[in-house]
């Protein structure tokens, strides 16, 4: 494993980075630290060639516990425009996660009236994957996407993309300019985001009255269970529960109308959220009742989440061991935003891994963050099939393992990291 001095550059970070004192959602000082996963690099700034002999910058990652309003969260907030206005995560590189967005689509065109007039907004709108899927029955899309480089791409696809961060500002010029809209999507920027004040009023502003804002959030229960660790890092500002959102949503006269649990990005919740309900639906009750059983509103539980982690990695770090001393060849499958806190916080290196593929073209040729493990299409996987590959997008297992049954009729093997590590 690879044993290398960190760079911690203090004067960028202090540039890049804030450092929050309260509670992201009711703004308590009774934060506890529970966790420490850094110093690690960014985990989306994968690296060209040339940046591999400049010193690279590493910022710390704790993870704090509100103990008022049950918020598990970050309070060092790199800046979003450092983490997003260049991006390399693709939705659509992910098939799973484009049945996903077209079943959501389904469920909201079965579930609310819209017709051609209807505008829906996505925030955080990526390449457009999503946009796509109410577009094709016909009714009016605009995306809201700070990565320029993805922006373009949704573009070129015909959705219309505005390049901006959303916020409070951002809406009311939105409204002015496109009006109401019937439905506001958020999947996977809720918990992206550090003032949820801004972001909510710019929600209140562009929302029609009877309209519905549905986002989607990796939920904390599941992180917990399966020991996701890897999905904390610095673009992950929270890790929500349903009680802490819905705090939060009744701050701003909303009431969640809805909550189900999905199962993308190592399990979800989707939250359809109104400003007048007719009627709440049981699930709200149901998940809260098992969130008290959880114990989720105790700082021990997270203490113990904090040791189990550190024995996962401890596991993991002597299963590679082993097998590299067996002469086992390993590589990487996926090169996710979690992977390389995986590879950061173990450390695992080249030395373990001789390269990870990656369908996503903006990591192809590009090495990873911290670690300088080189990122190849999935043919070189074909082509030069290692022993073990480390299935670093664990999130996908079910598909992989069924696209790749090939490598595994022929003898190769995958190790899942989490929750336990596992060959199989
Ligand atoms: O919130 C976030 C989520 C939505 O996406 C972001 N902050 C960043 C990102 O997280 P991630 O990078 O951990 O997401 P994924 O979807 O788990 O990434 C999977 C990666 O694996 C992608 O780079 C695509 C790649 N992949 C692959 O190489 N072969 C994926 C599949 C399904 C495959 O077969
Ligand atoms: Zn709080």
């Amino acid at each position: 494993m690879s044993g290398k001095t960190l760079h911690v550059d203090k004067t960028k970070q202090e540039n890049v980075m804030l450092r929050r004192t309260a509670c992201r959602v009711c703004g308590s000082k009774k934060l506890h630290k529970f966790l420490s996963l850094g110093p690690i690099p960014l985990v989306n700034k994968f690296l060209g060639e040339e940046q591999l002999s400049s010193p690279e910058d590493f910022y710390p990652l704790d993870v704090y516990f509100c103990t008022n309003c049950y918020l598990v969260q970050l309070l060092d907030i790199v800046s979003p425009q450092v983490l997003f206005e260049e991006y390399a995560y693709l939705t659509g590189a992910s098939e799973p996660m484009q049945i996903h967005f077209s079943k959501l689509a389904d469920e909201v065109l079965e579930n609310f009236k819209l017709n051609e007039n209807s505008l829906v907004i996505d925030i955080g709108s990526n390449d457009g994957t999503l946009l796509q899927c109410f577009s094709k029955f016909g009714l009016q899309t605009l995306g809201i996407e700070p990565a320029s480089n993805i922006a373009q791409l949704a573009e070129a696809k015909g959705i219309h993309t505005v390049t901006d961060f959303f916020d409070e500002g951002c809406a009311i010029k939105l409204r002015k300019e496109y009006g109401p809209a019937n439905v506001i999507l958020g999947t996977n920027i809720f918990a992206h985001v550090d003032n949820l004040e801004s972001l909510m009023r710019g929600i209140n502003c562009l929302l029609a009255n009877d309209g519905v804002f549905i986002i989607e959030v990796p939920y904390l229960p599941n992180l917990l269970n399966n020991l996701e660790f890897d999905t904390i890092y610095h673009e992950h500002l929270s890790y929500f529960a349903v009680h802490p959102l819905v705090y939060l949503f009744r701050k701003f006269g909303m009431e969640i109308l809805d909550v189900k649990q999905v199962p993308v990005h190592g399990g979800s919740i989707r939250v359809f959220v109104q400003r007048a309900l007719k009627q709440q639906s049981q699930n709200v009750d149901n998940l809260l009742l098992m969130e008290r059983k959880a114990m989720l509103n105790s700082l021990k539980t997270y203490l113990k989440f904090a040791e189990e982690v550190v024995l996962v990695k401890e596991k993991l770090v002597q299963l590679l061991k082993t097998l590299k001393k067996e002469g086992a060849k390993i590589t990487g499958y996926g090169a996710p935003a979690k992977g390389n806190v995986l590879l950061n916080y173990c450390k695992i290196g080249r030395d373990v891994l001789d390269y990870v593929t990656d369908t996503t073209p903006f990591k192809q040729g590009k090495y990873t963050p911290g670690t300088h493990i080189p990122v190849f299409p999935v043919k070189k996987f074909h082509e030069e099939p290692p022993d073990y590959a480390l299935l670093l997008a664990w999130n996908y297992a079910d598909e992989i393992l069924q696209k790749e049954s090939d490598y595994r009729k022929k003898g190769g093997k995958f190790i899942l990291p989490i929750p336990e590590p596992k060959v199989i």
